[in-house]
């Protein structure tokens, strides 16, 4: 990884002479004002952290290192990690030396596979996923660094090898969690001289419909990163803040993006589809859609894949996907659906008028095309999320501690504190 390790040692005194002159000059100056309002209510827009690797916006969405997410469609992913890390896409030789040594790390021990067997046949995935990746943090360079004595300002180097051997195997160990958990048959070695997508979908053993790894390069790139506030990505960052290596806090970030607010969302929107489905055996009118969203909201239910913490329009992200199926000519009854709810639910959640934001996320779109090639086992769908978002996470962790970042350790505070706060 020495052109990689180039790349990023040129970008660490910029970095870090950034956060120092932001410290020293404007350590005292306010952002914003902290309300018992946004302690009470999941710190929701208070800002307290710092991510250089993507930002998402309210009107826009998520841009990758500045570039909206739309003009990335056609990049491979392990460009896109490249990018996430470095702030700008690879040349030839930089990538090759990537997508060589993601493929070098592709071979996962057999320890992972006697886990991940001896685990019961109806665990979750995701919860298979976690359990791979702590098992793998043996492997970990950043530990055998940092038990040796590396200094401080030393450790990205370690951070960047375990991103790798990590990136390495998530996808071979999610193509494995498929084919042990779904009972597909034997696991599929990886190949040489494939992208890191096509190995990836190669593995899954699902399709070899070339528009089926297309469809898996754009979903690891459209999942990647979405700023640092995240379950996920916060909580991935708390740990690793605490010097504990890349394989603990992904493992960490991943079991939060396993909550059906986060990541699970997928896995439960193509369970919504497939209801709708099968309640009106086949596509529904608008008016039989209409009424079936409303008689869930009066529920008291969710409509999955719709809203968003942040984003107050349709998610870039959904578009891109939705732009695949139209390019695609895909056409079925789980698509007619998910196109159908994007005519519907909008007015219906506005209407309602609980929701801030009405349109359309990721999720809402990602599983019904994983579906229509072949992927039915929605278990699995928060699974691709975690692979393609450890691009993200990873990236995060390396610039902490490209960064030098501090342990993060914000304050608690009781309910007779905050009374005793807001009587002032
Ligand atoms: N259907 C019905 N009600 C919704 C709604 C939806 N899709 N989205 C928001 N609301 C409701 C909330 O439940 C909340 O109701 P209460 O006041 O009764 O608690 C109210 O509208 C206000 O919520 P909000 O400020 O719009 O949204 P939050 O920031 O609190 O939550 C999110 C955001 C994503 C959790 C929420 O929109 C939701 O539950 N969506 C459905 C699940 C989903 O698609 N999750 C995937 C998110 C993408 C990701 O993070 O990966």
């Amino acid at each position: 990884m020495e052109l990689f390790k180039k790349r990023l040692a040129e970008t660490i005194p910029g970095i870090r002479a950034q956060r120092t002159a932001l410290a020293k000059e404007h350590g005292e100056k306010q952002l914003a004002t902290a309300t018992i309002g946004a302690l009470l209510g999941g710190m929701r827009g208070l800002p307290a952290l710092l991510c250089e690797t993507s930002s998402v916006s309210a009107d826009e969405g998520v841009r990758i290192r500045n570039t909206p997410i739309l003009e990335l469609t056609n990049i491979e992913a392990e460009d896109c990690f490249f990018l996430l890390c470095t702030g700008s896409l690879p040349s030839k030789e930089e990538a090759e030396e990537l997508r060589a040594a993601l493929e070098a790390k592709s071979t996962v021990p057999d320890y992972i596979w006697n886990v991940l067997r001896a685990m019961p046949a109806d665990s979750h995935p995701m919860a298979m996923l976690s359990a791979a990746l702590n098992t793998l943090e043996r492997e970990s360079a950043f530990r055998k660094a940092y038990d040796e004595g590396a200094g401080k300002d030393k450790l990205w180097e370690a951070t960047l090898d375990d991103c790798i051997t990590l990136l390495g195997s998530i996808s071979a160990i999610a193509a494995g969690i498929y084919r042990i958990r779904f009972n597909k048959g034997e696991l599929i070695a990886p190949k040489t001289g494939a992208t890191w997508s096509e190995n990836f979908a190669h593995m899954l053993g699902v399709s070899n419909d070339p528009n089926w790894i297309d469809l898996i390069r754009l979903y690891l790139v459209l999942h990647s990163d979405h700023e640092g506030g995240n379950v996920s990505a916060m909580t991935a960052h708390t740990v690793s803040s605490a010097l504990s290596d890349v394989f603990y806090s992904m493992a960490a970030g991943l079991n939060g993006l396993a909550g059906p607010l986060h990541g699970l969302a997928n896995q439960e929107c193509l369970g919504f589809i497939i209801d709708i489905r099968n309640h009106f055996n086949g596509v529904p009118t608008d008016e039989q859609m209409r009424e079936f969203t409303w008689n869930r909201l009066n529920n008291g239910q969710v409509i999955p894949g719709y809203g968003h913490a942040v984003l107050r329009v349709t998610d870039p992200r959904f578009t891109a996907f939705y732009q695949f199926a139209e390019q695609h000519n895909l056409s079925d009854e789980n698509i007619d659906i998910m196109k159908k709810l994007f005519n519907i639910v909008p007015e219906v959640l506005k209407e309602q008028g609980k929701a801030s934001n009405p349109w359309p996320n990721v999720d809402a779109a990602s599983g019904s095309l994983l579906y229509h090639y072949g992927m039915t086992e929605f278990e699995f769908y928060t699974v691709m999320f975690g692979v393609s978002r450890a691009m993200g996470i990873g990236s995060q962790i390396l610039f902490h501690r490209m960064a030098g970042s501090p342990i993060v350790r914000p304050k608690s505070m009781t309910f007779a504190q905050l009374q005793a706060a807001a009587a002032k």
